[in-house]
């Protein structure tokens, strides 16, 4: 049914392979709580896999947790003794085997832990690894409400149960912090950054602590977003201005007393002069101004600001894509030594498809945080199979030549070429009160992709989606194969029924559920679809070239050579970039028209392919998970007619030509 996500440790076919090392279990360290935490897990783990508790298997194996201080605080390796027979004065004994887990830290025996469970699980051969995590905060961004729901939740209410709390605290977010620290996530902010400024009264302390408790022995941090007008809300100060002695007393105050409560709180993250959520801006200082303020007040507890860079307001002649760079570019350099300017992965708002967003590669004296949204506002909800790996990957490694080519999104973010000390990868959760998590039980996937490309961002999608697959849903070679295509088609089959050719921002209004090409009026002219598609009798699409908003000027030269032209653009970017006539012929041969057309339809059949796939796999996986997700891909069906008519209908009445189809290129 869902609830143990890829955590299903059980009885492998190969179990015998694995038991002889399961025997016991010894350390170099001295007890922790997340050693205790990593002894609990392997012990768990080990006998859900082989069958047998390790107290009652035969003494000849072992796994021991090493002390080596050579490596990375949160990394480890994995050695593993094959050896079966030894030879003692010329007799041939049955030997000890063993698995040597080596860390320089109780964290890194943590993860090596899960990462040998997960090898078992897949019944991959035993052999020496050796890893560690490429950024230092990998952290899930929650957007819950003092209420229980949860902004653009598509799995139930929130997890946390702010009534309950502290008295009750629910076993539940246990089970969440253990399936966060199965793929290194270390850090979690647990409300909205649209924030309630109530998360920092003594009373929501108090239950934040609680949840802080659970946490902690699975390695994970808390973090808080906090409303920056708070001085003024609950500290009853005439002004937040952060230039303001009393406004910078009050947060100072304030840090101590959340570090009183969460020693080890992690820090700040914040939302300002956006969407209406208060910032500096309002007092005539910049972002820097008030990310430097708060930075102040948790630079004694070692905490940390992350200062979003999602700011846009409105201008209807201007361009959005253009806004974050125009305030953030000129304060690269100007940020305290303990703040990250925290960017999402493009620079409109997790559209299926987005080129990376310019502020990468432009902030070299500036960490930067890369955010991307688990949860599927754009991407399908929770009717909607949309594999985000897919959607990860290509931003990660697109080049931004911040020093010369080769320098890939990944690079900016691990630090490596700018030498920074923060560096950080976030994504904002998907998970709920819904018994499988995440809705969609294929969404599962996404929250996993997130924390295994947090932690090394050169994993590929395919060994990504293979793994998940092997753990969550059938161990089935021909079984898997078929499920983790139908991730990796998942994407492109996305946009293809919604916003083909670099389409973008058309959906319903508000709820963001649905087609909504033709929405003209709204409180905010760039909250229009017609703002971004610029449909006219004449074509399609938003030009930012030199002729048009420019804003591919703010891409390094070599980056906007592949976008200036429309003849090269790669016809996934188009209508972002150009606006081009509906009977142009693209590379393809077709006309912009009838490619369009076509994209629309072939996205509908391929989902329908999708769907024929699936139901292939019946027998082959949970027969509760297999209903489930039948019923939600029969939905995404109907969604994907509704996507198609009500775009080609509307769009129509533009190109004034016939809707044709051509000829599909998947039945
Ligand atoms: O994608 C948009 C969402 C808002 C969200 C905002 C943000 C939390 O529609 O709901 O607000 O982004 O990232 O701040």
């Amino acid at each position: 049914d869902g609830y143990r996500l890829w955590l299903k440790f059980d009885k492998v076919a190969s179990a015998s392979r694995y038991a002889p090392y399961a025997a016991s279990i010894s350390s170099e360290f001295s007890s922790t709580p997340i050693l205790e935490t990593a002894r609990k897990e392997l012990t768990h783990g080990l006998k859900g896999l082989t069958g047998v508790a390790p107290a009652n298997l035969p003494k000849n194996g072992s796994i021991q947790f090493v002390l080596d201080a050579k490596i990375p605080a949160e990394g480890f390796e994995i050695q593993v003794d094959q050896k079966a027979k030894i030879s003692v004065e010329g007799a041939s004994i049955v030997g000890r085997k063993y698995i040597r887990i080596k860390a320089s830290t109780d964290r890194g025996i943590l993860y090596g832990v899960f990462e040998l469970l997960r090898t078992i699980q897949q019944e991959k051969p035993l052999a020496d690894i050796s890893s560690s995590p490429k950024v230092k905060f990998r952290m899930l961004n929650h957007w819950d409400n003092v209420m229980g729901t949860i902004e653009r939740g598509y799995a139930g209410q929130s997890l946390w149960k702010w009534y309950e709390l502290p008295e009750t605290v629910d076993p539940r977010y246990t089970d969440y912090a253990r399936a966060n620290a199965s793929i290194g996530i270390n850090a979690v902010s647990v409300n909205n950054v649209n924030a309630s400024a109530r998360f920092m009264t003594p009373e929501y302390l108090t239950k934040v602590k609680a949840l802080a408790d659970v946490f902690r022995p699975y390695g994970i941090k808390l973090f808080l977003s906090v409303n920056f007008a708070s001085p003024k809300i609950l500290g009853r100060l005439k002004t937040s201005d952060p230039l303001d002695p009393e406004v910078r007393a009050w947060w100072q105050a304030k840090a101590k007393e959340v570090y009183r409560h969460i020693p080890d709180f992690g820090g700040f993250i914040v939302k300002a002069n956006s969407e209406g959520e208060p910032g500096p801006q309002e007092f005539g200082r910049t972002h820097a101004d008030g990310a430097n303020m708060l930075a102040e007040a948790v630079q004694p507890f070692n905490g940390i600001v992350i200062w979003r860079a999602f700011v846009y307001a409105p201008n209807p002649k201007g361009d959005r894509f253009k806004e974050a760079y125009t305030d953030f570019k000129p304060l690269d350099g100007t940020f305290a030594k303990n703040v990250i300017v925290q960017v999402k992965n493009g620079p409109i708002d997790f559209q299926p498809r987005e080129p990376f967003h310019p502020l990468f590669g432009a902030m070299p004296k500036t960490p930067l945080a890369l955010e991307f949204q688990i949860t599927q506002e754009y991407t399908g909800f929770s009717t909607n199979i949309f594999y985000q790996s897919i959607l990860f990957k290509e931003c990660l490694d697109s080049d931004t030549y911040q020093n010369g080519k080769g320098s890939t999104v990944a690079k900016v973010i691990d630090g490596s070429l700018g030498n920074d000390q923060i560096t950080m990868m976030a994504g904002v959760a998907n998970t709920g009160s819904d018994r499988n998590w995440t809705g969609h039980l294929m969404s599962q996937a996404n929250w996993y992709a997130f924390g295994r490309l947090a932690w090394n961002q050169t994993l590929s999608s395919e060994q990504i989606a293979d793994e998940w697959v092997k753990q969550t849903l059938t161990r089935d070679s021909t079984a898997a194969k078929t499920a983790a295509d139908i991730l990796m088609k998942s994407r492109d089959t996305y946009v293809k029924f919604t916003t083909p050719l670099g389409l973008h921002h058309v959906m319903g209004q508000g709820i963001h559920w649905g087609p909504e090409p033709w929405l003209e009026r709204s409180q905010r002219p760039d909250w229009t679809s017609i703002y971004y598609h610029r449909a006219d009798t004449l074509g399609l699409g938003f030009d930012r070239k030199a002729t048009g908003s420019n804003a591919l000027s703010l891409y390094h030269p070599e980056v906007a050579k592949q976008w200036n032209d429309p003849a090269k653009t790669d016809l996934n970017y188009l209508l972002w970039f150009h606006h081009v006539g509906w009977k142009e012929k693209l590379s393809t041969g077709q006309t912009l028209w009838d490619e369009f057309c076509f994209r629309y339809n072939t996205g509908l059949k391929e989902v329908e392919a999708l769907q024929r796939d699936w139901d292939s796999l019946q027998g082959k996986v949970d027969p509760e998970i297999f209903a489930d997700v039948k019923g939600r891909l029969a939905a995404q069906q109907r969604e994907s007619v509704l996507w198609r008519d009500a775009n080609l209908l509307y769009f129509q009445t533009y190109s004034k030509m016939p809707i044709s189809y051509g000829t599909p290129t998947r039945t």
